[in-house]
């Protein structure tokens, strides 16, 4: 079987494709795993990626985490008719798979993974827990998101229960490049704020103006988080495949924004969604959408 996860992999994607993996190798020995995806390990939780031939792909099971649409699958080749199991938690607006397991009310796909280990009554060991805490502190932007439940915090409690040093954990999943700080910098100087939406526009000049890449930007709108009546936030950083687009990252308390990714081309979570916009009118015009789904909530 091979396990994937969505492209531009987080915390909770590498570590729900590795916590699998780890898991099905301890307790199923003669079963092959494969976790595959491109080498992109923004934390550097885990080794390489695994590789296989075409002809073992296309005669594997599926096992898909993490990922909300099919397209969105970070494959090595072209899935055709293997079965799939879709194991998630985000919203299930774009349903596939043979068997999809999907809770969203979750807040990690490593919560959902966790219960299931849970039902199969075998105890997880010390790396299994490690990357499923990883997952849930990364997810829920350390506790803090709204899907943060009692069954998260359990999940948390019995994976320190391991003998995982939480300190060193929340240093690892916390920590980010000195480029990201600066770029972290950048996104709150620029920072609008009105009628409770936070939002900041980065285009490719004003990276360029500052010596940054965009991966030092485009995961940290929750640097937005926090400001006192502000309700919603949101980044926009230039789209790496259309030249005058951008990437928009959005997120509220309790807001549904969702709503408002959806119109445009994205999808997420309700308080936790990204989306597209072909040039920068576009992204004022979201910026419009959430000034109105902020005074809603
Ligand atoms: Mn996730």
């Amino acid at each position: 079987m091979v396990i994937l996860r969505h492209g531009h992999p987080d915390g909770d994607a590498i570590g729900s494709q590795f916590a699998l993996k780890a898991y099905i190798e301890k307790y199923y020995p003669n079963c092959k795993v494969y976790a595959l995806g491109m080498d992109e390990d923004p934390y550097g939780m885990v080794g390489p990626m695994d590789t296989v031939d075409q002809t073992t792909f296309e005669s594997s099971l599926i096992l898909a985490l993490d990922c909300g649409n099919i397209e969105r699958l970070d494959s090595p080749y072209e899935i055709k008719n293997q079965m799939i199991i879709k194991v998630d938690h985000h919203l299930n607006n774009t349903p596939y798979g043979d068997i999809q397991d999907v809770d969203d009310t979750c807040g990690a796909t490593c919560q959902l993974l966790w219960r299931r280990f849970k039902e199969m009554g075998k105890p997880l060991d010390e790396k299994i827990a490690y990357l499923l805490a990883f997952g849930l502190i990364t997810d829920t932007v350390s506790f803090s998101a709204g899907y943060t439940s009692v069954e998260t915090i359990n999940a948390y409690a019995d994976c320190l229960s391991y003998g995982i040093d939480h300190v060193e954990l929340f240093k690892n999943a916390t920590s980010v490049t000195v480029d990201a700080f600066r770029g972290a910098t950048l996104i709150r100087q620029y920072a609008i704020i009105e009628d409770h939406v936070a939002y900041t526009i980065i285009d490719q000049a004003m990276l360029d103006r500052h010596g940054l890449k965009l991966e030092d930007v485009r995961d940290y709108v929750n640097e937005l988080k926090g400001i006192k009546d502000v309700e919603v936030w949101m980044i926009a950083t230039p789209d790496p495949e259309n030249p005058h687009g951008f990437k928009v990252s959005l997120r509220s308390y309790k807001a549904n924004i969702n709503a408002v990714a959806i119109k445009h081309n994205g999808g997420g979570h309700l308080a936790a969604s990204g989306c597209s916009a072909t040039d920068r009118n576009e992204v004022l015009c979201i910026v419009e959408e959430l000034k109105q789904a902020a005074n809603l909530s």
